[in-house]
């Protein structure tokens, strides 16, 4: 039987999505090396937007401990399976494998750990999607080699792949190598370990970081193939959807202007090379590159296979100047408000159209399988007394959004392989460190202080979501 191109594909993987360094705590157990999640800070990203050497107002970020999954990954997974996941997207934490990074052995102890995490995913029939580094890696990297501004990274994160391909190669066919490789300029210390010194060229050093990891990815790519041929590998992108203000022709210039440095990440990791555009921005804003011979092979020989995307929101770029940048109201990556949305408490703008917008400019653009491993509403939940979550809020946000996703595939024909609604069960949040901001399907019974039974509740959402998965996104 074939599937009706009405429905969304017999295969679809619907899932559920988390990063290591927001759900596993246990941060210094098992052999595990410190990473720069563990040293950055409650509140960082938002007060800083970079990083701040040390402790802000004395309390660390909460990832230390965060939800424990790294002794509770059974009981969770067993959730996961109630509720029908066909995949589960998660991460590797690299300090488990490389708790400095630059090692030649690895630590046997981290390798067990994502054994068994996989082999319980695998148990239950869910497939694991795997991001190789998310906004993580050792912070010995950082202080030794100043992380990713340092080309010798290359070598040791391909060599981690090389250590994770071999050893899960048979356990895990979906890998992405970055995490939200785009926003290197917006948090260069969360996602490639760069703290920005006094007098640096900010872009330069942030282009650099990111030309470093292109080479990562692709060589990690090519490798991979050679490891199993059965691989899918993938980028993953944060989208930012950007309208025009009004139909004013410079608006329009400024919304597309703030895509290109978007897409510049996907162009050449999909296409394999940089855009033209781009290569000009460098040369007019006098940002300098440093490539060697045989960079712009390398990047030809390991395109990816597919696109990861986050989408949460979009924005709305002007041509006007606000308070002399246009990086201040609207959503937290710049832009202004739009009148026709609502937007989540942290400000985050709604905008469920807006995914099939972003699903069809992908796919137009690029012709490869979409995957969209984030999606969701961060929001504050209560419990009631009896222990109930009644997070409608949650429910009518994904519903829109499956909608919206299920027109991009049945009526634009858009090759979308599957979808993982992030923080599938509560975690820590990215951007502020707190625990109050929660994505999941299922509640964690811990605050921002930290304290909790960290037990683990149903929300009305992981009953609904266990339908739409169980009629394939046809009862929504
Ligand atoms: C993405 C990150 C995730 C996740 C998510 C939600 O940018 O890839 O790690 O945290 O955003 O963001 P937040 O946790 O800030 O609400």
């Amino acid at each position: 039987m074939g599937n009706n191109i009405n429905q969304f594909s017999k295969g679809f993987l619907w899932g559920g999505a988390v990063a290591a360094n927001q759900c596993e705590g246990a941060w210094n157990v098992g052999g595990k090396g410190i990473s720069i999640a563990d040293v950055a800070t409650a509140g960082a990203l938002d007060k800083h937007r970079e990083y701040t050497d040390g402790v802000i107002e004395g309390k660390y970020y909460p990832s230390h401990e965060a939800i424990d999954f790294y002794h509770r990954y059974k009981e969770d997974i067993a959730l996961f399976a109630e509720m029908g996941f066909k995949c589960f997207r998660t991460s590797i934490a690299w300090t488990r494998i490389f708790p400095n990074g630059d090692e030649i052995e690895p630590n046997e102890e981290g390798l067990k750990f994502y054994d068994n995490l996989f082999d319980e995913c695998l148990k239950y029939g869910i497939e694991p999607v795997v991001t190789i580094s998310h906004y993580e890696m050792p912070y010995a990297l950082v202080e030794k080699y100043g992380a990713w501004r340092n080309r010798k990274l290359v070598d040791f994160y391909v060599n981690y792949c090389k250590v994770i391909f071999t050893r899960y190669k048979d356990k895990v066919k979906y890998w992405m190598t970055f995490n939200e490789i785009n926003v290197v300029s917006l948090h260069p210390f969360i996602s490639a370990g760069i703290k920005i010194k006094d007098g640096e060229k900010r872009e330069e050093v942030c282009y650099q970081a990111a030309h470093h990891q292109f080479l990562a990815s692709a060589k990690a790519v090519k490798l991979g193939h050679e490891i199993n041929p059965d691989f899918k590998i993938g980028c993953m992108i944060l989208y930012p959807l950007v309208y025009p203000e009004t139909c004013n022709p410079k608006d329009v210039q400024a919304a597309n202007e703030m895509m290109d440095k978007h897409y510049f990440f996907s162009d050449v990791q999909v296409r394999g090379y940089y855009p033209s555009k781009m290569k000009r921005y460098f040369e007019i804003n006098n940002i300098n590159i440093h490539m060697e011979e045989g960079d712009e092979e390398i990047l030809r020989a390991g395109k990816v296979d597919f696109i990861g995307f986050s989408y949460y929101m979009s924005l709305v770029a002007t041509s006007k100047t606000i308070k002399g940048d246009n990086t201040t109201s609207g959503n937290m990556l710049g832009g202004v408000e739009n009148p026709y949305l609502k937007a989540s408490d942290w400000g985050w703008q709604i905008d469920p159209e807006g995914l099939r917008i972003s699903l069809n400019n992908l796919y137009d653009r690029y012709q490869v399988p979409l995957f969209i491993v984030e999606n969701g509403l961060g929001a504050v939940d209560k419990v009631e007394e009896d222990g109930s979550i009644c997070d409608d809020y949650r429910i009518d946000y994904l519903r829109k959004h499956i909608i919206e996703m299920k027109k991009a595939v049945t009526i634009d024909g858009v090759d979308l392989v599957g979808y993982t609604p992030w923080g599938c069960i509560d975690l820590i949040s990215a951007s502020t460190g707190e625990m109050k901001k929660r994505y999941g399907f299922i509640y964690v019974d811990k605050d921002n202080e930290g304290n909790g039974t960290l037990k683990r509740y149903k929300k009305k959402s992981f009953y609904w979501y266990k339908n739409v998965i169980a009629t394939n996104g046809e009862e929504l």
